[in-house]
């Protein structure tokens, strides 16, 4: 009986096995700062031919969300979390609450370590940024092999400058950006590529499906790329941002991405017309744009090495390859962004391209990273499947958020989603699989979507979005079907939905640990204002107003229309990337 018993028991774990088997592999390639329209199947005018072959022998996704900012963004990727549930509300600065903690918690789980458990070989290369400490890097949370830099900002092994100084750790352990294990000069676009086909090959040899969460660091400022790569591009964006905004947006709409009736986002008042420039003033507008375009074909080129990679070791066609940005294109380092360093764009350079190209990044949506208008949280995201996604040349449509990628990978992976870590319970994922979306079997619920983001806040419900700028800022109501760049404001006409939304977005951010929200540190004034000051209700801040970081080596941030928040959380804390 007993032997009977240990027969069927072994019968039944190689059919586990065996099953295990046809799992597919799951590569996550995020970029960091890449607007809405940056890659050529979204509508750019820079070429990516290898991400627009995936896309068209896969799927896109027009209405993809991520948070709005670099650390959220990968907190809940990571962990099928809202941010906030995951400890990461804000940045990497511990605000001592609960949503604030600036590093993933320990009533989490990551992705890596649910596939991890599931037999995956998992991996991660790029940019972490979700905690600093030993008890929070990658090799902690579940990654079996690293190569990962703290956080991001560092494209070449020989630059200079305030970045230079962020680590770099190979399986947990730092590393100098000049070892010889990394065959350097690199750039990092290469490096994180290179070394993940590395760790892929030790996959093979451990005969397991792998998980690769391939995290570039580009296209972050400071802006860098290899000289002969942004020489193809100089003089090209002598055509301006006007007429490249247009260019983009017409695209856009001939591939069924945009609705001809949406209205797309106007440049706003502060950004100059192109065509009012001087001719120095165009030559650097210019070479700050090819710039930034030159980072995006490098990482498009890595993706056709990656392809390539697969396809070598006949891994692509059960391998899902899934491609997003963090967060929408980067306006800070207002209008003019910065433009410093004897060559600008090469590795001892300071280029940020500010926000009169953030709005070319982001067409046709409003606003930028760090807030929950459409600009700062839509995301391309093109999915690649052989096995199982048929190339489709409609888009889907369905709105669809980071929390999705955590119980994706655990259906795909056929894992199991513990309801304790350590002892303690962990929330539930958020998210739910695409795998019906993708595979055109089986039902996708619909469900509301939230975002919080330094008091900047939104909730989706179906095609209604209602968002606000920071926390002061009054609710604006948008139908997203008819004018997803939320050109025409609801809220006036419609009180009773504004009221029921924003109570159902106070539930979600009272259960998700968004409330409590830190409170603004303020410094005393050494003399009270004779005359107070009226103060705008989402702006307390002089337009323009500069602000020096006090924790690092003279950067000065510079915002138009941030949140006061923001800057206060800024100021009393360290300064974010
Ligand atoms: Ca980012």
């Amino acid at each position: 009986m007993k032997t009977l018993f240990t027969t069927l028991v072994l019968s039944l774990t190689s059919l586990l096995v065996l099953t295990a088997d046809d799992r597919p592999n799951i590569i996550l390639i995020m970029v960091d700062d890449m607007g809405f329209s940056d890659i050529g199947c979204y509508g750019s005018e820079i070429p990516t031919p290898h991400l627009d072959a995936l896309a068209s022998r896969g799927a896109r996704f027009s209405q993809f969300y991520n948070t709005g900012r670099c650390c959220p963004t990968r907190a809940s990727l990571l962990t099928g979390l809202y941010s906030h549930q995951a400890g990461v509300g804000w940045m990497t600065a511990d605000q001592g609450l609960p949503g604030y903690r600036g590093r993933l918690t320990e009533q989490c789980h990551t992705i890596a370590e649910v596939l991890g458990r599931a037999g995956y070989f998992t991996a991660m290369t790029g940019k972490w940024h979700v905690g600093y400490s030993e008890q929070v890097n990658p090799t902690a949370r579940g990654f079996l092999r690293s190569l990962n830099l703290d956080q991001g900002g560092v494209h070449f092994s020989n630059q200079t400058g305030r970045m230079a100084s962020r680590k770099l750790y190979f399986n947990g352990k730092e590393l100098a950006r000049d070892d010889p294990r990394l065959s350097p000069p690199w750039y990092g676009s290469n490096l994180w590529t290179g070394q993940g086909i590395r760790f892929l090959d030790e996959a093979r040899t451990a005969n397991k499906p792998f998980f690769w969460y391939l995290a570039h660091v580009a296209p972050h400022f400071p802006c860098m790329a290899p000289e002969a790569t942004i020489a193809r591009y100089r003089g090209k964006y002598r055509a301006g941002w006007d007429q490249l905004a247009r260019e983009r947006h017409a695209r856009q709409v001939e591939s069924g991405l945009v609705e001809a009736s949406w209205k797309p986002e106007s440049r706003p008042a502060q950004i100059p017309a192109w065509k009012s420039l001087g001719e120095k003033a165009q030559v650097r507008y210019d070479d700050m744009m090819a710039i930034y375009a030159a980072m995006i074909e490098e990482i498009d080129r890595n993706v056709g090495k990656l392809v390539a990679a697969l396809e070598k070791r006949e891994q692509l066609d059960n391998t899902l390859i899934l491609f997003l940005s963090d967060n929408g294109g980067n306006a800070e380092a207002g209008i003019k962004g910065r433009y410093e360093g004897k060559q600008p764009g090469d590795s001892h350079s300071n280029v940020f391209i500010g926000r009169c190209w953030a709005h070319l990044n982001n067409v046709p949506f409003r606003q930028y990273k760090h807030y929950n208008h459409e600009g700062g949280i839509a995301s391309p995201l093109i999915a690649h499947w052989p096995n199982r996604i048929s190339p489709r040349k409609d888009w889907i449509s369905t709105p669809t958020h980071l929390i999705d990628l955590m119980a994706t990978c655990v259906d795909l992976g056929a894992a199991s989603y513990p309801k304790n870590r350590k002892g303690r319970p962990v929330p539930a994922m958020a998210g739910q699989s695409l795998r019906p979306l993708l595979t055109g079997k089986g039902e996708f619920a619909r469900r509301p979507l939230f975002w919080e983001h330094e008091g900047n806040a939104a909730i989706r419900v179906d095609d209604e979005k209602l968002v606000r700028l920071g926390e002061k800022g009054r609710w604006e109501l948008y139908d997203l079907a008819a004018d997803r760049t939320e050109q025409q404001n609801l809220a006036p006409q419609r009180p009773g939905r504004v009221k029921a939304l924003a109570a159902q977005w106070e539930e979600w951010a009272r259960r998700c640990q968004v409330l409590p929200r830190p409170k603004p540190k303020t410094k005393p004034r050494n003399k009270p204002r004779s005359t107070p000051k009226p103060r705008k209700a989402t702006s307390r801040v002089r337009p323009g107003a500069k602000w020096r970081c006090p924790t690092t080596t003279g950067m000065q941030h510079e915002f138009n229309d941030s949140s006061s928040w923001t800057l206060r959380g800024w100021r009393a804390s360290k300064c974010p990337a």
